[in-house]
């Protein structure tokens, strides 16, 4: 987007690193798997007079005066998220992804109660229990992992763990897990304790809008999490999605448990995104990124590029770099930036390595998709990553990136 000269004459910094970050989004290829490109009405939304307002409670029930149109526009997103994921209610107010688990958590249980979530290295996120997250702290987790070189969920352990540990809450959902995820196995095991399900899709919820990944509530599960941001494609924010048993404690839960004034210009960007989400050129996009994901993934296994799990079902592949001489996760993700690839280093199951230098990559089609890339361009990026890691000067692959990246302009 071009710079606004107002903005420039009053803050020349601020104004040149936005204009060099439209830039740089516009030369670089965008591989993060859990980021997109926002379509301009979200931009409209966001950058808005809806910035201006306070509207603690929700419609009807406002603690400030003059919120007429904050409760049009929370209403309207409320109705097409229910629609979208086919659930009985919706709150649309989380800031982001923290808090809205969270909300979550504090809503449901009470600090020291027991939840079953997915291990971090095996994909995991890290407000599932990651110990460094104040939520590893309240809360008591116990940690599923992946098993077998398809990185299958290991269903034995989930139901060992729920029999042994009667966890209140299963929770299932990733942020680097390139498989499927079995509801019904997992909503079976939670029955059989009785604990309440969660699965927090925030990275697949817009393939769940858009009808290319099975949802979870029509599993029988109780509770669905997911940001806004991610295939959704709207602006940052995070909704939860749940059956109506569970409504007033989640309300309760996110306002004003945890929260204060929902930030109304993302409320109205949500409503924008789902709405977009609710047609067939938003359908054939989520077919078109798990297409893309799988011949990304299948050029780069034929140029012997391990990945964990052997393949993906979803946008998200994660590479096992520890091949490559001198290499971690962290080295080839600056080596791919210097070439104008962007994605992030990434644990891999049981990794030996620490956080800051993981043994892998992760890399995700959502943002190159949104550029309208198809399989050719998929194939092309396999090659242009395996220069990279052939350990060719990422200059000399640079050129061809900011090439491609031209052809195929962000289309905000
Ligand atoms: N940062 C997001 C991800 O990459 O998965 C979620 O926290």
């Amino acid at each position: 987007m071009k710079p606004n000269p107002k903005l420039a004459e009053l803050d020349p910094e601020i104004a040149n690193a936005l204009d060099g970050e439209s830039r740089r989004q516009e030369s670089t290829l965008t591989l993060i798997a859990s980021e997109n490109h926002t379509y301009r009405e979200v931009l409209e939304t966001s950058g808005s007079v809806l910035t201006d307002k306070y509207a603690e409670g929700y419609p009807s029930r406002r603690y400030y005066a003059g919120q007429r149109f904050y409760d049009e526009i929370e209403t309207l997103a409320i109705e097409r998220a229910r629609k979208c994921f086919r659930a009985e209610h919706a709150n649309v107010q989380p800031l982001s992804g923290s808090p809205m688990n969270q909300a979550v958590y504090f809503g449901l249980l009470e600090p020291g109660d027991t939840i079953l979530a997915m291990d971090l290295t095996h994909g995991g996120h890290l407000t599932h229990g990651a110990p460094a997250s104040h939520m590893g702290r309240i809360f008591n987790f116990v940690r599923y992992r992946t098993r077998g070189n398809r990185g299958d969920i290991d269903f034995d352990e989930v139901r060992k763990l729920a029999h042994q540990e009667s966890p209140k809450m299963v929770l299932c959902g990733h942020s680097s897990y390139p498989r499927e995820l079995d509801y019904a196995a997992f909503k079976r095991i939670a029955d059989e304790i009785g604990a309440i399900t969660v699965a927090d899709v925030s990275h697949i919820g817009g393939l769940i809008a858009g009808n290319a990944l099975e949802n979870p509530l029509d599993h029988g599960f109780d509770l669905l999490t997911t940001t806004t941001h991610k295939t959704l494609r709207g602006p940052r924010g995070g909704l939860i999605a749940c059956k109506n048993e569970f409504a007033q404690k989640i309300d309760k839960s996110v306002f004003p448990g945890l929260q204060g004034g929902p930030h109304m210009h993302q409320v109205a960007g949500i409503a924008v995104a789902i709405r977009k989400a609710d047609t067939p050129e938003f359908r054939r996009y989520s077919e078109q990124v798990l297409l893309n994901a799988r011949v990304l993934a299948e050029s780069l296994k034929a140029h012997g590029v391990p990945l964990i799990t052997g393949g993906t079902e979803n946008h998200l592949l994660v590479l096992d770099v520890a091949q490559y001489v001198g290499a971690d996760g962290a080295t080839i993700q600056d080596r791919l930036e210097a070439a104008g690839l962007i994605c992030n280093k990434q644990l891999i199951p049981d990794d030996s390595r620490p956080a800051g230098r993981p043994s892998g990559v992760r890399l995700g089609t959502p943002a190159v998709t949104t550029r309208g890339m198809r399989e050719p361009e998929m194939r092309r990026i396999a090659a242009l990553v395996c220069r990279v890691l052939d350990n060719q000067a990422p200059q000399a692959v640079s050129q061809e990136v900011v090439d491609l990246a031209r052809r195929f302009p962000v289309v905000h």
